[in-house]
């Protein structure tokens, strides 16, 4: 690693994982966690609800991280909020973790479940991702809502639901990739973990400074 490209913030990488109710931003999380335990990268999740820590107990019983990396945020009724307009509630439990299981090098935030409009406070995160999928509708991308067009990192998933719901995903991925220009788009499957590996070298690439 160049010295140029270092961080200029020591501590964990914070990513934040936005989209859709239902998109499958938790499934992702899910999906990413081993991939990068295989890396050898020291991991932590922040979830955020509405009013419950759902998200967070689902992790925590999932075997695959510790249960104490797993802090919940409970975002109220309007989920962009606590990662946009006042972050402190994520900022501080991001500061939580960072003391409790130093060194991290990196820390995925799950945002609520929203519309095509969130986006995330770049106070909060160094890297955003936004979650749509295919069952949400072929002509989401032509929608060109803010998290669409603004993320650093647009995925795709539920792949394999295409034929199922009558979406030409091709077109989709086109119409997605011509809206966002030079900005990646990768399509998932995160059912059955496919284009995983794709989102672990970008987030590699581009936060962890780690080819
Ligand atoms: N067929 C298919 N189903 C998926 C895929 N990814 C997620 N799902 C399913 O979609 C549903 C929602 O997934 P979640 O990961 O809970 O979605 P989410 O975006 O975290 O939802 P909220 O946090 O409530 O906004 C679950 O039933 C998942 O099993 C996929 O790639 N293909
Ligand atoms: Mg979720």
């Amino acid at each position: 690693m160049s010295l140029a490209q270092q961080p200029s913030q020591p501590g964990a990488a914070r990513v934040g994982i936005g989209g859709p109710v239902g998109s499958g931003k938790t499934a992702l999380v899910e999906q990413l966690i081993p991939r990068f335990g295989a890396r050898g990268t020291a991991l932590a999740v922040i979830t955020n609800d509405l009013v419950t820590k759902e998200d967070a107990e689902r992790l925590r019983q999932s075997g695959l991280i510790a249960p104490e990396r797993v802090l919940a945020v409970e975002a109220g009724a309007c989920p962009h909020t606590v990662i946009r307009e006042d972050p402190t509630l994520n900022l501080d439990a991001a500061d939580t973790l960072e003391a409790r299981f130093a060194p991290l090098d990196l820390i995925l935030l799950e945002s609520g479940g929203d519309n095509l409009a969130s986006t995330f406070s770049l106070e909060l995160v160094d890297y955003w991702l936004f979650v749509i999928d295919v069952a949400g509708g072929g002509d989401i991308p032509r929608k060109r809502g803010p998290g669409v067009v603004q993320a650093d990192l647009l995925i795709i998933n539920k792949a394999d639901l295409a034929p199922h719901v009558g979406v030409d995903l091709d077109r989709m991925v086109a119409e997605a990739r011509e809206i966002r220009g030079d900005k990646p788009v990768i399509v998932t499957n995160c059912r059955a973990g496919e284009g995983l590996d794709a989102v672990v070298d970008r987030i590699a690439r581009d936060v962890l400074f780690d080819e």
